[in-house]
């Protein structure tokens, strides 16, 4: 996959509603969204930094303070950089809220339940939890995934790349 694909197929994931901009709205319902299948309650403190980090992410994203996020705007944004300064702490703030005994790795469940938040079906959650547990030992470790998820991102391959396209159906 291409990076540009790559990019699209992320936007898509991000404009729920695919009326083609990622509005503040949609994007800040992510935590929300993770912390309550997730069972954190709202004054959870890792909730609050998911919160912050999402916050950062989408006033980094939104070059023009509209609260709109167009696809001109995000595939200028997106990229090594940027997911090393703000979505990067957005990402392992999502899979410190599913790592509910805060061991730094997600085994099946936790990753099914992470993903599951986030919109995607079960059956793919574990053919991309196999793609990332590379060792086979049953957990992903948190460092292997914001890795993995960033190699998707900067040059459309890793491993999540061919799950992440399966679940586009293209
Ligand atoms: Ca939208
Ligand atoms: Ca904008
Ligand atoms: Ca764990």
């Amino acid at each position: 996959m291409d990076t540009i694909t790559a990019k699209r197929h992320i936007f898509s994931i991000l404009d729920v509603d695919g009326d083609g901009v990622i509005s503040r709205q949609e994007y800040l319902a992510r935590p929300e969204r993770a912390a309550a299948a997730l069972g954190r309650a709202g004054d959870d403190p890792l909730v609050s930094l998911a919160r912050t980090a999402h916050e950062r992410v989408f006033a980094s994203m939104d070059a023009n303070l509209d609260s709109r996020v167009t696809f001109t705007e995000y595939e200028a944004w997106a990229g090594g950089e940027a997911f090393d300064e703000v979505c990067r702490p957005a990402l392992g703030s999502l899979f410190d809220l599913a790592d509910t005994d805060s061991d730094g790795h997600l085994d099946r469940a936790e990753f099914t339940r992470l993903r599951q938040a986030l919109g995607n079906p079960a059956d793919n959650a574990c053919s991309t939890f196999d793609a990332l547990d590379e060792d086979g030992d049953g957990r992903v470790d948190r460092d292997a995934y914001l890795a993995q998820i960033r190699s998707f991102v900067t040059d459309g391959s890793s491993p999540m790349a061919l799950a992440l396209h399966a679940e586009a159906g293209s």
